[in-house]
């Protein structure tokens, strides 16, 4: 059966278990913050941790959501769907890409020492529940392009999709009407052909060393698997090309034939439904794995929260650097000042180092006095 666009569609009656104990589920008659019934325990939500739910909702009650959202700045970590933090879509599809990703913060000095402070208390055994939250900019030393890196970002180049707008890529409405652009650009984003990078192992040590609760990453690149981070340390928010399945009725499909097809140009459709089959990459409008709930656990206990690369500008994630414990150190290693380091001053305990992330990392790691480590277990 095919289901058309705007239909609030649960998954197959064989998964109807898991239906029933939708924490996401959409519908225009309940008050946004009921829409959004999170449990502070994802082990009370009647299933595991680690279980994927997604639910499609119409255009219309996308739109409502996140003007909702947006008015009522209930745009926070703990949502499930998928948004880009504090933009109206409407307006969003009016802007030029400069116009909806301004960097108004030039690199500055770092205060107070960023990396020698934090350094300092891994050293003094004050941190041994340390999360990672990463973006693209982990990976561009891979020859990843980011997203918004003015010039090189996947965003300033978006002229051969054909598309209106730089999101349109990610928007599952607009992927259901016209896949093309996000196979395109998938052939290029497929793991395979890249390396994991120095941070990639660095962030490995932290584990290595016992020191790492967990990674959050927003990349879609699988490069964290790749160099041995282990499936319990990682949390890949937006999902990956690991698996796949239909965008409409969520019936899974073997990733590596929706691999083959896609590279080959051609588009994999359900065998239930008929519909377009992607990656279980999230989209814009899309909810996040369940295994992303596991912050409501991990960010309490965190005793240094280590933020990369990343422009944290797509909602929920960028919300997560904000619950931690407000004594808790943040140490930002970024080219620019982003998310709350923009604000002036910076709360006690938040660290910079802005410039080349591959640089600092050495220096964080030089300081820390992991240097060989990290040489030995990217020889081995
Ligand atoms: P983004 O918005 O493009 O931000 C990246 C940030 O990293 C920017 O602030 C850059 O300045 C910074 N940066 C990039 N390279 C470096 C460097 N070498 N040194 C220092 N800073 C650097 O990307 P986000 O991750 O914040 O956005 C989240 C999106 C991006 C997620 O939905 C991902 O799926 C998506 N994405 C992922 C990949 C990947 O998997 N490798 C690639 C492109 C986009």
């Amino acid at each position: 059966m095919k289901v058309g666009v705007g239909m609030n569609r649960s998954r197959p009656s064989r998964d109807k278990k898991v239906s029933q104990a939708s924490i996401t589920r959409i519908t225009r008659s309940t008050s946004s913050r009921a829409r959004h019934p999170i449990p502070a325990d994802p082990q009370d939500s009647g299933q595991g941790p680690y279980g994927k739910q997604r639910r499609k909702q119409t255009d219309s009650a996308l739109a409502q959501d996140l003007s909702l959202m947006i008015v009522s700045g209930q745009d926070t970590a703990s949502k499930g769907k998928m948004s880009q933090a504090g933009r109206n879509p409407v307006q969003a599809c009016q802007s030029t890409s400069d116009q909806i990703f301004p960097y108004s913060f030039p690199a500055k000095s770092s205060p107070r020492g960023g990396l020698a402070s934090a350094a300092r208390l891994v050293k003094l055994g004050r941190c041994k529940n340390v999360l990672v939250v990463a973006g693209a900019g982990i990976s561009t030393p891979s020859g990843i392009p980011d997203f918004r890196t003015p010039g090189t970002g996947l965003y300033a180049n978006m002229e051969k999709y054909n598309i209106p707008y730089p999101e349109a890529i990610f928007n599952i409405d607009y992927f259901s009407n016209d896949p093309q652009p996000f196979f395109s650009l998938a052939k290029s984003l497929y793991p395979g052909s890249h390396r994991p990078n120095y941070i990639h192992y660095f962030i490995r040590m932290l584990h290595h060393k016992g020191l790492l609760l967990r990674l959050y990453t927003q990349n879609i690149d699988g490069l964290e698997k790749l160099c041995g981070i282990p499936d319990d340390k990682l949390v890949e928010a937006h999902g990956s090309f690991a698996t796949a399945s239909c965008h409409l009725c969520y019936t899974p499909y073997p990733a590596e034939e929706a691999k083959v097809a896609i590279m080959n140009d051609n588009i994999p459709t359900c065998s239930f439904c008929a519909a377009t089959v992607k990656p279980d990459v999230v989209f814009f409008g899309e909810d996040l794995p369940q295994k992303y709930f596991l912050h409501t656990e991990d960010f309490p206990k965190a005793d240094l929260l280590i933020i990369m690369g990343t422009s944290l500008k797509i909602e929920p994630f960028a919300s997560l650097v904000n619950t931690v414990r407000s004594n808790v150190p943040r140490l930002l290693l970024n080219r620019h000042a982003v998310g709350p380091f923009e604000r002036v001053p910076l709360r006690r305990g938040d660290y910079m180092e802005l410039g080349d992330l591959a640089d600092s990392v050495r220096r964080f790691a030089e300081v820390l006095g992991w240097s060989g480590e990290i040489k030995e277990l990217m020889r081995s």
